[in-house]
């Protein structure tokens, strides 16, 4: 039996549009732990049109990595002084991160691979749309939003990824299938590895659940119909 974590120091890992960003939006409903996903950092940065955000835009638009100096300083800022549970979405991608997280003592306890096929994910993606300030997000099949193009909670419109374009979408993939492996084997070999294999979040999700449920008090219970 595992003993419950004094602070979970949580990463969701796993193909562009596997659907992290939807998991990790039950997680935080579900457990009192902080999100952090350097994609949503990174297009408020572009938004802002901030020295950081200039620079990722080029490489993000074309489904390219942003370089690891500039993600690493970006995370160690975010997560070095948090006292609370965390969830890192969209970080570690590269060893080199993976690494750089180790150096600064800010190891993951729990990785958490979300793995869902190709065909499934490309499906997906071309009918995403986000509410950029709050980083929620929508699928026209999946969870549509209750009026077409706008947000539930705010009102405010959505949006596409300028990087949900098929050459883009493309792209990400093909980085994704060249950086995940060295990446899955280091957290392997530390024994903090658990892989999540479905077609749908629906069918990840209670097993996500009763994952964290062993290592963190939950805020409420998990509704099978209705989470
Ligand atoms: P991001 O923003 O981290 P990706 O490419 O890793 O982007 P993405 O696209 O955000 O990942 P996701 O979060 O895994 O995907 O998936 P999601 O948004 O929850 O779900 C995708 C779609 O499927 C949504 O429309 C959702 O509603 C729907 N969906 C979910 N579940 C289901 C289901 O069961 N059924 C159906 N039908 N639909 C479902 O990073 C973006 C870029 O930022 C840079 C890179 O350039 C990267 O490409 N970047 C970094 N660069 C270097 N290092 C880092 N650490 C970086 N982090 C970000
Ligand atoms: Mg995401």
């Amino acid at each position: 039996m595992l003993n419950t974590l004094l602070m979970l120091k949580a990463v969701i890992i796993g193909a562009p549009g596997c659907g992290k960003g939807t998991i990790s939006s039950r997680i935080i409903d579900h457990f009192n732990v902080k999100h952090i996903a350097t994609g949503d950092i990174l297009r408020s940065h572009i938004a802002q049109n901030t020295t950081l955000g200039l620079k990722a835009k080029e490489y993000m638009n074309k489904g390219l990595l942003v370089p690891d100096d500039l993600m690493i300083d970006l995370v160690k800022n975010e997560v070095k002084d948090l006292k609370c549970n965390y969830l890192l979405d969209g970080f570690p991608r590269t060893y080199d991160q993976a690494m750089a997280l180790f150096k600064n003592h800010l190891s993951p306890n729990c990785v958490m691979h979300i793995n869902v096929p190709k065909e499934v994910i490309i499906d997906r993606l071309s009918k995403r749309w986000i509410h950029p300030a709050s980083g929620r997000v929508y699928n026209l099949d999946f969870n549509a939003p209750k009026k077409p193009g706008i947000d539930d909670i705010t009102g405010e419109k959505l949006i596409q990824r300028d990087d949900d374009k098929p050459e883009a979408i493309k792209k990400r993939l093909e980085t994704f299938d060249q950086t995940i492996k060295p990446l899955l084997d280091y957290y392997d070999n530390r024994e903090v590895l658990d892989t999540f294999t479905g077609n749908t979040t629906d069918e990840i999700w209670p097993r996500i659940y009763e994952h964290l449920n062993i290592r963190i008090p939950p805020l409420k219970r998990l509704e099978p119909r209705n989470t």
